[in-house]
């Protein structure tokens, strides 16, 4: 692949977003290949996907020089290439049974946020910087944003950022609780590392099951919520992983966990 690097290890597949000299925006081309790579991860039943971005950035976002996003003589349909691109690529991203990652670096602007923030667990380095930078060009937040921002710091935050273009740093990212947690730059690596390391020794059902009844609750009340998790329970109480995690404890070894 030309635009994006895929690999598998122990379970840890990671994507890198790779076109550095344009900040890892989106072009019709990345969104092929990370669509493929997604794909890849998810028959490969990998128990953690980690997304990054080559060079200095995290993404900026779309290619503003992409033809499927110039406003030109003809009239422009971005409806129909969100339709083709991040429409699928958010719902890909959150139907992935397994923990995404996003280790943001430098930038995450425009939609590039918007993947970051639909990542399960977004680390980010102390200096990066998110930008809602949609207005600038006459857009509204795309990719989720709009979903993902105001569950995520509240609707005053959520329009404060989307309306203003401000750029936030990781640390306040962090401290609204935008992203899961903001780290010194030298660590970044070594903490993302550590961090899909534990995730792909963990129960893999148990964190498909966690996921699935999290962003699923939104829409639920907490009685039904309550029956949800009953019925997942269940099935978990069946697995070969519930039997390994309890033998462990009783047993104070550390758990393999075999992801049945
Ligand atoms: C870029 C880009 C870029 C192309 C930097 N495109 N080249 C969805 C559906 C369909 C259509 C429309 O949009 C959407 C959703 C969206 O994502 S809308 C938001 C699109 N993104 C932006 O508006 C961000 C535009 N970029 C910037 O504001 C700045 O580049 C940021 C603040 C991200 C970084 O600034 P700097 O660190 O100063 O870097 P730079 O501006 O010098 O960029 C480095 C190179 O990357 C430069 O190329 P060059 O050949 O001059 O070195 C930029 O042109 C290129 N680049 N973003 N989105």
């Amino acid at each position: 692949m030309e635009t994006v690097l895929y690999s598998l290890a122990d379970g840890i597949a990671r994507i890198t977003l790779n076109r550095p000299d344009k900040l890892n925006a989106f072009n019709a081309v990345m969104h092929a290949e990370l669509r493929s790579a997604i794909k890849e991860a998810r028959l490969a039943e990998a128990r953690v996907l980690v997304l990054a971005g080559a060079g200095r950035a995290f993404s900026a976002g779309q290619d503003l020089g992409d033809r499927a996003a110039i406003p030109g003589g003809a009239a422009l349909d971005l409806g129909a290439a969100i339709d083709a691109t991040y429409n699928p690529l958010v719902r890909a991203l959150r139907e992935l049974p397994c923990p995404v990652v996003a280790a943001v670096h430098g930038v995450a602007a425009g939609a590039g946020a918007s993947v970051a923030l639909a990542c399960d667990l977004v680390i980010a380095a102390k200096s990066a910087i998110f930008i809602q930078a949609f207005g600038k060009i006459g857009l509204l937040p795309d990719s989720g944003a709009t979903w993902n921002l105001p569950r995520l710091v509240g609707t005053a935050r959520a329009l404060g950022l989307a309306l203003t273009g401000e750029r936030l740093g990781a640390e306040q990212a962090a401290a609204w609780g935008l992203i899961w947690r903001c780290v010194e730059d030298a660590e970044l690596g070594s903490q993302v590392e550590e961090l899909a390391r534990q995730l792909a020794a963990a129960p893999t059902r148990a964190l498909a099951s966690t996921k699935a009844a999290i962003y699923g609750s939104w829409q639920r009340t907490l009685s039904e919520q309550l029956d949800v998790e009953r019925d997942l329970q269940r099935e978990l109480g069946l697995s070969a992983d519930f039997r390994e995690g309890v033998a462990a404890f009783l047993e104070k070894r550390a758990p393999r966990f075999a992801g049945r």
